[in-house]
């Protein structure tokens, strides 16, 4: 794991049953999650770069309120490279729950002129881990945003991985040009770059492994994304380390095709659990 400067901070989480997880102050940003049976389930880059401008490659980095580049913040936003506070911290039978929220600030005032607050509720204990974001919109005038859960799961090897749960479902295949297709194979295979949104999916997708499997589910969050850089595109990240790319496919909970609208004083919530 690489060794971050001191002056970002981290918290460590354990449960009564051992399941624990890490977070950084920095983008709320959940970076490991170890379950009952010790291992590591989040990929975490050994090149990542741990700064306050920068977002942290791996984990489960909160992308709010823009998704990707589709509008005129920076790419996926900019709450991942917001300082979050923890608010809370829970020990129940189940697990722990450590929640961290964070509130608009001048600097986010500047490029997108609205008040909120996120609020990221983690979740661990025996086999799963919930990531809850609840947004509020805690100013005067309505906001739409768009955002999504960019879970980066650590996998043995990326070329024996399945993703099931995604057969016959339309996506928008946004390698190159944004082309509308469909997944025809029951199962989808990594053999290459692959990024894309299947809009409206079905809440339950599982990645398959040779010796396990991960179930994904979520609740809220509409959308599907599902990304691996492959090798060529893996040049152009210098915080991933070389041959990363094989450790590692992000499946992400995702709310971008209908953008969310919160009038003052309302909230939204959203969802992905994951047991391994
Ligand atoms: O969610 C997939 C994606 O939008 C890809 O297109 C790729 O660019 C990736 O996220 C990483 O984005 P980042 O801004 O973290 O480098």
């Amino acid at each position: 794991m690489p060794k971050p400067p001191s002056k970002l901070t981290r918290y460590g989480f354990t449960a009564p049953d051992g399941a624990c997880f890490e977070v950084y102050r920095h983008g709320g940003h959940v970076t490991s999650w170890i379950p009952t049976d010790g291992e590591e389930r989040l990929f975490l880059s050994r090149n990542a770069n741990f700064s306050d401008d920068n977002a942290i490659r791996g984990g489960a980095p909160v992308i709010f309120p823009q998704f990707g580049r589709e509008g005129s913040l920076p790419p996926h936003g900019f709450a991942r490279n917001m300082s979050w506070e923890l608010a809370k911290t829970e020990q129940t039978p189940a697990g722990v729950t450590a929640v961290f929220q964070v509130q608009d600030s001048e600097a986010s005032r500047r490029i997108w002129p609205h008040r909120f607050l996120a609020e990221l509720a983690i979740t661990a204990g025996r086999r799963q881990l919930a990531l809850a974001l609840t947004i509020t919109n805690s100013g005067a005038e309505a906001f739409t945003f768009t955002g999504a859960l960019h879970t980066y799961l650590r996998v043995a090897d990326i070329n024996a991985t399945l993703i099931t749960g995604l057969g016959g479902q339309p996506y928008l295949d946004t390698v190159g040009p944004p082309t509308q297709r469909m997944q025809t194979e029951r199962d989808l295979a990594f053999t290459g770059e692959v990024d894309r949104i299947y809009f409206n999916a079905p809440s339950r997708l599982a990645v398959l492994e040779k010796t396990s499997q991960m179930s994904v589910t979520t609740d809220g969050f509409p959308d599907v994304v599902i990304w691996n850089p492959w090798i060529e595109r893996s040049a152009q990240f210098a915080d991933l380390e070389p041959e990363g790319y094989r450790r590692f496919v992000c499946v992400e909970a995702a709310v971008i095709g209908r953008p969310v609208a919160l009038l003052p004083g309302e909230r939204w919530s959203g969802t992905q659990r994951l047991v391994a």
